[in-house]
Order: structure tokens, then sequence, then C-alpha cells
């Protein structure tokens, strides 16, 4: 309880945290056990599946002036309500089919224009650096939302480290492709099978870079549950849900736009940017509003979801009636 129910001051500073309970959260993380899962099932210690990837080195979770203090999505709803077509159409499909999406092992290749392209086991792409925990509105192009307390660090590092060339202007991404498991990629009619996998997303380097846009390995203080994008996902929390790209494995630096998935569907359902914007309708329904799961009324959509004085200035000058 004393850590699910930590103030915020509390969050970052070991010598504020009683020191036991400090040494026992991290042991429970080292261990691939959610401690926040544990105790929403009523005990601490009760062992859930947990990816790998988190397993045998330190993390260090951080408070954020990034993260918004709105009441967090309940647990159970954050993973059971989700879009991940490769294992189906449905909401609930993810969380019933997860077993589908195999971790372990898992590499991530960085490459393109960059001066240090690598190839890693996930565990070390992640090791290097320390982690925080970033509460963040996310807004589902379909009209709801969520806010989820995630546990990542900024996409930056990467970039940093990759050291993008010159003519690097985009960032592109791609996730897992495993048809022989993932039900949701083998081509059968009346399925999602004729989209164009793997999932692919975008973003330009400058929004890549923005200190808002991180790559999540967990979320509620546990490991990423496999629904949720396992075992390492992009968030970009100002932008509709489908541009938080889940499980990569391949981050490209491009000079040109690259193609997207759902840009690829439709184009004119899904733009590249994406941005959350209450002015501009989908074809299909207003964006006006949005549902926050778990609430009834519904609640005015704000612009870039809230997020305008982080992020407005990446578009100033842009018509984004036009650039969608
Ligand atoms: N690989 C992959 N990433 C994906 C999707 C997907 O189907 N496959 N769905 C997207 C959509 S539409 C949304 S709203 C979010 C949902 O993330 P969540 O289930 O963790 O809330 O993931 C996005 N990332
Ligand atoms: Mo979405």
């Amino acid at each position: 309880m004393l850590i699910r129910n930590r103030r915020r001051s509390e969050c970052s500073h070991s010598e504020i945290t009683p020191p036991e309970v400090y040494a026992r959260r991290r042991e429970f993380l080292r261990a691939g056990v959610g401690l926040g899962a544990g105790l929403a099932l009523g005990g601490l210690g009760m062992a859930l599946p947990a990816s790998a990837a988190l397993r045998g080195f330190p993390l260090e979770f951080e408070g954020s002036d990034y993260s918004t203090d709105e009441s967090k999505t309940a647990y159970d709803e954050i993973t059971s309500y989700n879009n991940f077509f490769e294992m189906g159409p449905g909401k609930s499909d993810p969380k019933t089919y997860a077993d589908q999406l195999k971790t372990d092992p898992w590499t991530i290749t960085v490459d393109g224009l960059c001066e240090n392209p690598g190839e890693y086991a996930v565990e070390d792409f992640i090791s290097p650096w320390s982690l925080e925990e970033r509460i963040y509105r996310m807004r589902c192009v379909e009209g709801w939302s969520m806010v989820i307390p995630w546990i990542g660090f900024e996409l930056n590092r990467i970039i940093e480290k990759a050291q993008p060339r010159g003519g690097a202007r985009y960032v592109a991404f791609e996730s897992i492709y495993d048809p022989d498991n993932l039900r949701g990629q083998r081509r059968r009619r009346g399925s999602s099978g004729g989209l164009e996998w793997p999932y692919t997303e975008g973003l330009r380097l400058d929004e890549a870079m923005h200190p808002l846009t991180i790559l999540a390995v967990g979320l509620y203080d546990e490991v990423l549950p496999n629904q949720n994008g396992a075992p390492i996902r992009v968030v970009v929390p100002w932008k509709y849900g489908f541009k938080s790209i889940k499980s990569i494995q391949h981050i490209r630096f491009v000079e040109d736009q690259p193609p997207t998935l759902w840009n690829q569907a439709q184009s004119d359902e899904y733009g590249f940017y994406s941005n959350v914007n209450p002015d501009v309708d989908h074809p299909r329904w207003s964006q006006r509003t949005e549902r926050r799961i778990g609430e009834f009324r519904r609640r005015r959509t704000e612009m870039f979801n809230g997020y305008a004085d982080e992020v407005a200035s990446l578009y100033e000058g842009m018509d984004l009636t036009r650039y969608i």
C-alpha cells in the first residue's frame, strides 16, 4: 500500500522512501513480479506472467513534471480493453490471445541514416537508461481515452546514442511479424488479415526527440503486459492512440516520410501526423468529445490531447486541417 499510494514527492528519492520499501520494490521488479498488479489482485508476492525484459538490472523510478495528476484508469481496464490487431480486431482479443505474442528472445534493430546503428537484445537496449513513471492521458481515434501510468524512458536517449545523420528527417518503427503465432496476421476473410503487416508507424525526427515521447516497458509498476505491447512500445500522448506502436523490433532513421499501416489502409481517415484535434472531424464521426474509460459523461477533447503548451510549437506555420 505504501508504494501504490506514494505521494509524488516520494517517488524519486531513496532518501525519502523508507529504505526497506525501496529495496523491496526494486527486488520485486527485478524478479519480474508485478507489484502493482499483485496489490490489485489482493496480495503482495503474487507472481504474474512477466516478460524477461526487465529482469536482472537496476530500475530507478523517478516522478516527472510531464505526468498528469488526473486520476488513473484502473489497471484492469488498461489491460483488458485494448487495440492490438495482431491478436484480432476486438477490444478483448488482445488480452484473450496475449500468449500468442512471444517476447523471449526479442531483438531490436536500430539502423538507417545514423552513425551508430546496432542490433540489441531487449535487455541490453533498455539497461543503460533509468526508468521513469509517466502518467499520460491517452486518446484513441475511436473516441475513448484513458490515463495510464507508464514506466519507460525518453526515446531521445536512443536517438542521441544512434546519432542520426544530417539527412535523417523521420523515424520509422516496425512491430513484430509472426503470423505463425499471431492470429491477426494470418490472411483470412472476415478478419483483420487485410492489413499490411507488420504494423508500421513513423514520427518526424523532432517529434521523436520531444521529451514527451517515450519508450514504455511497464505500467502501474509492472512489466508491460503483452496486450499493451510487451516488451517495449512507443508512447506519444498528444497523438491518436494508433501512433503509439506496440512491440517494436525495428527503429530506422529515414529521409522521407515513411509509410504507416493505418495510412496505407485508409489514407483519408488516418493521416501521418494524427495529432489529437477536436476541430478536425474523422470522416465518419466527430472528434469533439471523448469518453474516459470508467466514466459515463463525455468530456471535451483538448487540442493536442491537452499537451498544447508542450508541443504546439512543433507545428507552427502548418495548416493542421490539411496535415491531419
Ligand atoms: N503493433 C500495434 N501497435 C498498436 C496497435 C496495434 O494494433 N498494433 N493499436 C494502436 C491503437 S489504435 C491504440 S489506441 C493503442 C492502444 O494501446 P493500449 O492497448 O496499450 O491502450 O495502441 C496502438 N498501437
Ligand atoms: Mo486507437
